[in-house]
């Protein structure tokens, strides 16, 4: 049986307080670090465990790190990317609510690692509770020494700073993240310079998502060898299942990375409801492929998922049983991309807003002959051309729906209306 490391804290009585995190040994590997280990030797220790980026692209951390440049000059800065927006995804949330001492231990580590005094959390604005929690437990480490100046008697000062989004979808990526910190108007910028080089405000600045940061102060205490020994060994440690859709037990689960997703869903989700068949899965957040009935054997980590045609993405696994509409579904999404568009790039501002047009009439019964070769055209027209992952995601998702579900799109079109309703 899997233990859970990352969300062992969570259902133990008032878990967000500092008591409750030291009673379980909170704070054990801050001190370690600072007794023990050169930054150096944390860079070395994560790169050996082989952890990769939790937010979605699965960039090992450890090299990330390293493109820190060693020099003093300028200030170096750590971002927690907390804006957790893509839809589906909720780990984050749970982790900032209940455990909020476990993000801030691991921010301290990493701060520590790259050369940081200063921190940012770049908080989903929705996230009130996470929100309230992270702000009384910043103001309880410090209090105990945890943060601030000379932390545990060291030459390690660290403070973090909460800042909280205003709803868009877009600040989630991470340059247009940094330039809403800046107080501008959140639009990606292009890389290279890569933020770990030239971030906010022109300076070396880490950002990792918060499932990283918490994975940091295990790797810590427990080692390398063991994080590297869950799962796959080239997309390895302990990984949160965000849960969600037609299924009998949506919820968050702790599970080894690679776990089949026929085994997370029918086994520990409880598969379909009563008299339900599932007939497809998105298994990363609305950005990544759906994936049809035939392809539920697969692992779910970073490689299995991208040989397979899809991401592991945010690991927001929704669930869609048979009586869905895929056109309803496919529509709902690219709405949504549509919406937060920042309108930067052409091919994601005007290109969604003509996919849109064509899904709604589709989706309507109104659909034309030549609809699905248009939609085809259209998603090859975005893919590979916006400015960010935004417009990627959208023309992913779309062709995706498009090549394993057409016959649904093709039935609306021809009956001119939609046989679930
Ligand atoms: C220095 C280099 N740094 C890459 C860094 C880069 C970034 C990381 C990954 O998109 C995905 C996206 C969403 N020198 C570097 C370097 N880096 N080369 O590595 O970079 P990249 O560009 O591959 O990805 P990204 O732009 O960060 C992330 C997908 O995630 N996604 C998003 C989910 C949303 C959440 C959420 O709500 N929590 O995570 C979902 O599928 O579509 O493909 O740090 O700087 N040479």
């Amino acid at each position: 049986m899997f233990e859970p490391v990352l969300l062992r804290n969570v259902d133990v009585p008032d878990s967000h307080m500092l008591s409750a995190y030291e009673a379980g040994g909170g704070y054990r590997a801050l001190a370690h670090t600072l007794r023990k280990h050169t930054p150096d030797e944390i860079i070395e220790l994560v790169k050996k465990s082989n952890l990769r980026g939790r937010g979605g692209a699965g960039f090992p951390t450890g090299m990330k790190w390293s493109f820190v440049p060693k020099q003093a000059g300028k200030p170096k800065y750590l971002c927690c990317n907390a804006d957790e927006g893509e839809p589906g995804t909720f780990k984050d949330r749970i982790i900032m609510e209940r455990d909020p001492h476990q993000l801030i231990e691991g921010m301290a580590i990493s701060g520590y690692a790259i050369g940081a005094q200063t921190a940012y959390v770049y908080i989903r604005g929705e996230y009130v509770l996470a929100i309230r929690r992270l702000e009384q437990a910043i103001a309880e480490a410090h209090a105990k020494g945890y943060l601030g100046t000379h932390i545990l008697g060291s030459d390690f000062n660290f403070i973090v700073h909460i800042h909280c989004g205003a709803g868009a979808y877009i600040c989630g990526e991470e340059t247009a993240m940094l330039d809403s910190l800046e107080g501008k108007r959140a639009q990606p910028r292009l890389k290279p310079p890569f933020p770990a080089v030239e971030g906010l405000y022109a300076s070396p600045t880490v950002i990792n998502n918060v499932e990283t940061l918490i994975c940091v102060p295990h790797i810590v205490i427990r080692g390398a060898d063991w994080f590297r020994g869950i799962g796959p060994e080239k997309s390895p440690g302990p990984k949160l299942y965000c849960l969600s859709g037609q299924v009998r037990k949506p919820g968050l689960y702790e599970l080894p990375m690679g776990i089949p997703l026929r085994e997370l869903v029918d086994g520990h989700a409880g598969g379909p409801l009563p008299g339900r068949k599932i007939k497809a899965i998105i298994p990363g957040g609305v950005s990544a492929p759906v994936i049809p009935e035939s392809g539920f054997d697969v692992g779910m980590d970073f490689d299995s998922l991208a040989a397979a045609g899809s991401m592991l993405g945010s690991a927001g696994v929704i669930v869609i049983d048979d009586t869905t509409c895929m056109v309803k579904v496919a529509t709902r999404i690219v709405e949504f991309f549509h919406h937060e568009s920042c309108g930067k790039c052409t091919p994601c501002r005007e290109g969604l807003n003509w996919v849109v047009k064509v899904l709604r009439r589709v989706e309507a019964g109104q659909g034309e002959p030549g609809d699905v070769a248009q939609l085809q055209a259209l998603c090859k027209g975005i893919f590979g051309n916006t400015f960010c992952a935004l417009g990627d995601g959208a023309a992913m998702g779309l062709r995706a729906a498009l090549e394993h579900f057409e016959h649904e799109f093709a039935a609306h079109i021809e009956e001119q209306r939609c046989s679930f309703h």
